[in-house]
């Protein structure tokens, strides 16, 4: 049986997970806002796949005999003052959830409880990918700074990101 105390932080992940789709939905409308379309569905695949996340954790809890709680998620922001700058707070944003996983992972060895130790070790791999395409991402945008041309190069790229769950 799951602790509680295991229960309640997943819980609050599902809660997280839930958060990121919608940030990452409310970046896909304002890069459509301002016609970057290959930006807008970047992020509309990843706001696709962390809606994946909140569910895996979700089917978790159910498969332990836990109920997972479906709580009131706090709006995302909606704007920002630059394409680079949207970028960049996605980028923010994985570390904080990178930080929260390894503190899950912390917890389940502290609970004794193997299964979900197991079970959140894809969640560390996920991060490293995570962070690492956001930074590849960033990392070109920053360099594509003074080169006008360069974000549409990068956005023509980004067209071509597909939803595969
Ligand atoms: Fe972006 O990995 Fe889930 O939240």
């Amino acid at each position: 049986m799951i602790t509680e105390t295991m229960q309640n932080a997943i819980n609050q992940q599902i809660a997280r997970e839930l958060y990121s789709s919608n940030l990452y939905l409310a970046m896909a409308a304002y890069y459509s806002n301002i016609n970057l379309n290959g930006f807008a569905n970047w992020m509309r695949v990843q706001a696709q796949e962390e809606m994946v996340h909140a569910l895996k954790f979700f089917d978790y809890m159910i498969s332990r005999g836990a109920k997972p709680l479906i709580t009131q998620i706090n709006a995302p922001k909606t704007e920002w003052s630059s394409p680079f700058e949207a970028f960049q707070d996605s980028l923010e944003h994985e570390k904080l959830i990178t930080a929260h996983i390894n503190d899950l992972v912390n917890l389940s060895i502290k609970e004794n409880d193997h299964a979900s130790n197991i079970f959140l070790q894809y969640f560390v791999t996920e991060q490293v990918e995570e962070e690492s395409t956001v930074l590849d991402i960033v990392t070109r945008m920053k360099m594509m700074e003074n080169f006008p041309g360069g974000l549409y190069l990068i956005d023509n790229e980004l067209k071509q990101r597909k939803f595969g769950a």
